[in-house]
């Protein structure tokens, strides 16, 4: 693990949403940080860097770390990994890690679109029948393809990599209670199919700084705003159920 150091997360003050994944990590490790945005003039501040010239983030979530500044979960958990101590130190390994982050991204952006198939400028209740056509798609074929991807990919031992705890076990974690949260009847459909992933959740949960922190204040509850969303109409049963 490289000198600790401390951390500024920027991201939406209200929400669960992309920031959590970063969270999750920064906690898990005890990490010294500041959730910036959660604190008195934060949002102005985060949308004061987005707006500034140089290379700045597209969006939040971004964490600052003295003078650099990045953005995208995958990356930023792949910088901090090493840092941490939460991934391997093996380059073939944090190639893998980073790979199975990034299919994390690419689910999310799918949940995401669930409830927003048209366009995210637009109210949900403005793409309801579009919303309802991609859940019904997304709970059929896109849900069991990606959970079966991560199961048959997941370490026997209650880990993502191998026999090594890792930040791609902390976003597994989220995933599932993301899913259990917005599409409960699939996901618990799903649930005996995947017996790896259901043990690196349930280890997750157990560790005591992670533990400490889904009790408290800091982890906000899930809600309509973020990206894990429970509409009723969107909780489609899938027929391999
Ligand atoms: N690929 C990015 C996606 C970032 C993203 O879409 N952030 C959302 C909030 S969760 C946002 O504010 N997007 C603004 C926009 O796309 O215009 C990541 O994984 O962090």
């Amino acid at each position: 693990m490289l000198a600790p150091m401390s951390y500024e997360l920027f991201y939406w003050p209200s929400i669960q949403g992309r920031g959590e994944f970063v969270r999750l990590a920064l906690e898990d490790a005890g990490a010294d940080y500041t959730d910036v945005a959660r604190g008195p003039g934060g949002v102005a501040q985060m949308t004061a860097l987005l707006k500034s010239e140089g290379l700045v983030p597209f969006a939040p979530p971004f964490l600052r770390c003295e003078a650099l500044v990045i953005s995208h979960v995958a990356n930023i958990l792949n910088w901090l990994g090493p840092r941490l101590g939460l991934v391997p130190t093996d380059e073939a390994i944090r190639a893998h890690a980073l790979q199975l982050q990034l299919s994390v991204t690419d689910l999310v952006a799918e949940v995401h679109d669930t409830h927003h198939p048209v366009a995210s400028s637009l109210y949900y209740e403005d793409q309801k029948p579009e919303a309802r056509r991609r859940a019904e798609n997304f709970v059929e074929h896109r849900l069991p393809k990606f959970l079966g991807y991560f199961e048959r990919v997941a370490g026997a031992a209650g880990f993502a990599l191998g026999d090594a705890h890792s930040y791609v076990d902390l976003s597994l974690f989220q995933v599932i209670e993301g899913l259990r949260y917005a599409f409960p009847t699939a996901t618990r459909a799903f649930e005996p199919k995947m017996p790896r992933l259901l043990s690196i959740h349930d280890r997750v949960a157990q560790r005591p700084r992670l533990a400490a922190y889904l009790s408290s204040s800091r982890r906000l509850p899930f809600n309509e705003h973020g990206i894990f969303r429970r509409y009723p109409e969107l909780d489609v049963s899938p027929t391999w159920g």
